[in-house]
């Protein structure tokens, strides 16, 4: 009995050959965990804007990869030397690890560890991947694979939570929810009274703008191309929403008019430089904060003028809202059960993995906010 666990799984999982080619459903084979590392079989994952951005090159991927980050899942095996899961443990994958012994980790005001993949690494930390499909070795993406029935992932790359916790709503706490609710309570600090604008209105914006709204915001501003957005926007939370296309003037000169220049706090959650820039424009010039959420695209660089700082605002970005990954999600989970948070606007889709295609599709053409794959 206690072989079986370590045994090599096959699978299927949508695998990505190369840049800009779409995610492929193969059989895979799924090594059994080394020492300190988990296998987990995937219950469900959600699509994030990253896993596109992977296969166009605006974030980096070693190929083959298996996407995916966004999950809910139930440990399978264990290596040797793990303490912190067991078999038949609800868990979420972490794409911020918490190894717990980085300088990051050692610090309170970092969530940054050290064992964090977002250059393309691909691989585990003893230099190989637990994938292969047709003989050759597929790598990880962003220490998790999700879109994977099962993953290998290390030991500081996973927590338990609650095993009642619905596994197709909390997959957006392994990434969407916590990234855009800790943005703004942890990072941007909205503070009771003060006006805030997010400018995309995606799953990540909809849990900005929801973090806004428990941190007692008087008004929350919408910003997105596209109107579609607006009706969920509203409903978790915006007071007003606005197309950048119905104007001919900046966007940060609309903020301004409409708000008697005294918006406190913006956030990108688009990942262009120029939504970037404007952003922070949109905040107010001397006490104004603004969070860059998006995904600022691989090897770009971004000019500005400089006065927009000199004046004094702040400008910050965060990676997973700042959470402390293994410490905080268990806790975020627990109050999503006690009914602190309604998770239900972010999801306009739910479909079995093999349909993974038609989610990118919708992604891509404006129609969802967050499609979670079942399995
Ligand atoms: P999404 O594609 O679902 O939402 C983006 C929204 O932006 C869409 O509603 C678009 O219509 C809108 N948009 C596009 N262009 C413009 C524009 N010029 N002006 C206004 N609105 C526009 O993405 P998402 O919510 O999954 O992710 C948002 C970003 O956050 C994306 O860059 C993703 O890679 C990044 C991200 N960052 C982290 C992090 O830790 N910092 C985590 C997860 C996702
Ligand atoms: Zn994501
Ligand atoms: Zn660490």
């Amino acid at each position: 009995m206690f072989l079986l666990f370590f045994q090599v799984i096959k699978c299927k999982a949508a695998v990505l050959w190369g840049l800009k080619q779409p995610y492929s459903i193969e059989e895979v084979e799924v090594a059994p965990p080394k020492a300190y590392e988990v296998r987990i079989k995937i219950l469900a994952t959600g699509i994030c804007r990253t896993d596109n951005n992977a296969t166009t090159g605006a974030m980096p991927a070693k190929f083959p990869v298996i996407g995916g980050h966004e999950a809910t899942g139930i440990v399978e095996s264990i290596g040797e030397g793990v303490t912190t899961v067991k078999p038949g443990d609800k868990v979420i994958p972490l794409v911020v690890p918490q190894c717990g012994i980085c300088s990051a980790c050692k610090s309170p005001n970092s969530n940054y560890c050290e064992k964090i993949d977002v250059t393309g690494r691909g691989v585990l930390s003893d230099g190989t991947s637990r994938f292969t499909c047709k003989g050759k070795p597929v790598y990880h993406f962003m220490n998790t694979s999700t879109f994977s029935e099962y993953t290998v992932v290390e030991e500081s790359s996973v927590v338990k939570i609650d095993a009642a916790a619905p596994p197709e709503k909390v997959c957006l706490f392994g990434c969407a929810f916590s990234t855009g609710y800790g943005a703004a309570i942890n990072t941007g600090k909205v503070t009771p009274g003060s006006i805030c604008a997010v400018f995309g209105l995606g799953g990540v914006g909809l849990s900005i703008i929801i973090g806004c709204k428990a941190a007692g915001a008087s008004r929350i501003i919408g910003v997105d191309i596209n109107p579609r957005k607006f009706e969920r926007a509203k409903a978790v939370g915006a007071t007003e929403c606005i197309n950048p296309k119905d104007y001919t003037k900046p966007i940060s000169e609309v903020l301004k008019e409409m708000t008697d220049n005294s918006v406190g706090y913006t956030f990108e959650a688009i990942g262009h430089h120029h939504t970037m820039v404007e952003a922070l424009a949109s905040c107010h010039m001397n006490y104004g904060t603004s969070v860059v959420v998006g995904d600022p695209p691989a090897s770009s660089m971004l000019t500005y003028d400089p006065m927009l700082v000199f004046t004094g605002r702040t400008w910050k970005g965060c990676i997973f809202g700042g959470w402390k990954t293994k410490n905080d999600l268990p806790k975020l989970v627990a109050d999503y059960m006690a009914k602190k948070f309604d998770l239900d606007h972010l999801i306009t889709h739910v479909l079995p993995f093999n349909k993974i295609k038609d989610g990118f599709d919708m992604l891509n053409k404006g129609e969802s906010i967050r499609t979670v794959l079942t399995f």
